[in-house]
Parts: structure tokens; sequence; C-alpha cells
């Protein structure tokens, strides 16, 4: 598959997708908005890879944001479309079956930190700066910003960065629950290479139920969510991981997750 704003590479069992726009400092168009879905679609289909990162190309943004450039010319159904294309999009990484790490290199800023909001969590080199800024612009967050940013910091901080379009830094991010780690910029992605190498290496069925029961379970009311556990616990012991897993720690040996 030929891209033309992205980049997608793999390193045995971890996919590298690159959004590769460093000069609009990796703005989101539809273009890129469309190859992205295409790479994620590409990896579901992959049984070789496990494990997903997003990273923004060059040392300065990660994403900062949708293409103003773009939308200025958008009218309010152009508008609506371009907002749900991406929404969709952020869905479909969401119910990817394999854990996605953002590895935040610089600038997230609106749609690009609805799209890093949208991974499983997020990795943060020391330079980054995360907002929502659409407020200057005389807009809101499009791409579900003001839904995740609430649901993953508090209403409270998602009202203030929301409200001000303040930019924080990836230590402040960090405070309030945005960020799980921060690296120096040269170490970022190491980082996040070593957490998806080991994210991949465990069993597929496992990591599928943990992403889905998480993701799905956390706006249920508790009664409603914790039966869906009881059903995926099963389902793992119909896995010959389960047998793999537990065999060899009772083997005391290192388990080798063949999935299934
Ligand atoms: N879109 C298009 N081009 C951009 C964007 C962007 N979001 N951000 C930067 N660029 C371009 C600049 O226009 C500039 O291009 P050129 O060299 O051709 O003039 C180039 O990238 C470099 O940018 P700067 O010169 O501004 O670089 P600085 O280092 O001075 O500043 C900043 C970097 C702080 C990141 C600054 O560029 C900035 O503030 N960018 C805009 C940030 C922003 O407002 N983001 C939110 C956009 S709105 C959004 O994301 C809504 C998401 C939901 C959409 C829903 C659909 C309707």
């Amino acid at each position: 598959m030929a891209y033309e704003t992205i980049l997608f590479e793999t390193t045995g069992s971890v996919a590298v997708i690159t959004i590769n726009r460093p000069k609009a400092m990796n703005a989101l168009s539809p273009v890129v908005i469309g190859e992205i879905d295409q790479a994620i679609a590409a990896v579901k289909a992959d049984d070789a890879i496990g494990a997903v990162i997003l990273t923004g190309a060059g040392d300065k943004a990660f994403v900062a944001g949708a293409d103003i450039a773009a939308m200025s010319k958008m009218n309010p159904l152009e508008g609506r479309a371009f907002s749900r294309a991406g929404q969709e999009v952020l869905f479909n990484m969401e119910q990817l079956p394999k854990p996605i790490i953002a590895a935040v290199n610089g600038f997230a800023l609106g749609g690009g930190c609805e799209i890093a909001m949208a991974c499983d969590f997020i990795y943060a080199a020391e330079n980054a700066k995360f907002g929502q800024p659409e407020i200057n612009l005389g807009i809101i967050p499009g791409f579900g910003g003001t839904q995740r940013l609430s649901r993953l910091v508090g209403k409270n901080w998602a009202k203030e960065l929301c409200l001000t379009g303040a930019l924080i830094s990836a230590e402040e991010a960090k405070a309030i629950g945005l960020v799980n780690r921060v690296f120096p910029a040269g170490e970022l992605m190491d980082a996040a290479m070593k957490t998806a190498k080991g994210m991949a290496a465990k069993g597929k069925v496992s990591t599928r139920a943990i992403k889905e029961l998480i993701n799905s379970g956390y706006d249920m009311p508790l009664e409603r969510a914790i039966p869906m556990e009881s059903e995926c616990f099963a389902t793992c012991f119909a896995s010959p991981d389960q047998a793999e897993g537990m065999g060899a720690f009772l083997e005391k040996r290192k388990a080798e997750f063949k999935g299934g």
C-alpha cells in the first residue's frame, strides 16, 4: 500500500505509523485521516502485528491539529462530514483489537490531542505540548475532544483546556492523567518500542479482551460492566494462551504465546 501523507513501517511485531507532513506540523487533512484509517485496517488484517505506535515526523510536532487551511473553506455540512469522518477513524483505532501507543514528540493540539487520546495510552517527549486551542479559531474540538478529554482528566480540566485554549507541558499533562510517561526526546521512540514489543508478545485473546473491556465498560454502571469481565475471563480459558501462560509459570519458564 502506497501512502502520501503517512509512513507505515513494521519492526517485527510492531507497526509504526508516522504522520508525515512536517512542513505543516503534521496537520490532519482529510487525506491524512483516510490514510490513518487504511493503515489501521492493514494492522487489523495482519496477524504478525501485535501492537502499534503512532507518532509524528520531525522534532517539532506530533500533530498540530486538523488542517486549518483545508477547514477554512468548509461550509457547515462539510465541517460536519469532516468531523464525523475523523470520529469514525478514532473509533476504529479504539476498536482495533491491538494496543496503540501515541508517542507524542512535540505539539499535540486540537485534532492532534484528540487522536492521541484515541490511542490506548500516551508517552510524551519532554518538549511535547498539549492543548485544545480550537476556541481561538472560533470553533470547538470536533474529533471527540470535548468527550474523551473529560473522561480522561475530569470535567474541570477538560473545561479549562477547551475554554481557554491554553497549552500545557508534557509534565503538566502527566500530572492531570493525560500522559502516562514522559521521556527525554531522544529516548521516546525506544521507550515506546520496548513497551509495544512487550505488549505484542502477550496472548492475543487476553489483549483483545482487556482493551475491549476497559473501553466499553468505562461508561457503563459497574453492575453491568463487571459481568462482561466474567464472560471474557471464561473465554480466556478456552484459549491455548491460558494453558501456555499457566504451564510456563508452573514449569518456571517464559511463556510463548501463539494466540488463538
Ligand atoms: N493546520 C494547517 N497548517 C498548520 C497547522 C494546522 N493545524 N499548524 C501549523 N501549520 C503550518 C503553519 O501554517 C506553517 O505553515 P507555513 O510554513 O506554510 O506558513 C507551518 O505549519 C509552521 O507553523 P508555524 O510557523 O506556526 O510554527 P510555530 O513553531 O511558530 O508554531 C504552532 C507552532 C504553535 C503549532 C502553531 O503552528 C499553531 O498554533 N498551529 C495551530 C494549532 C491549532 O490551532 N490547532 C487546532 C486546529 S483546529 C482542530 O484541530 C480541530 C479538530 C477537529 C476538527 C473537526 C472537523 C471540523
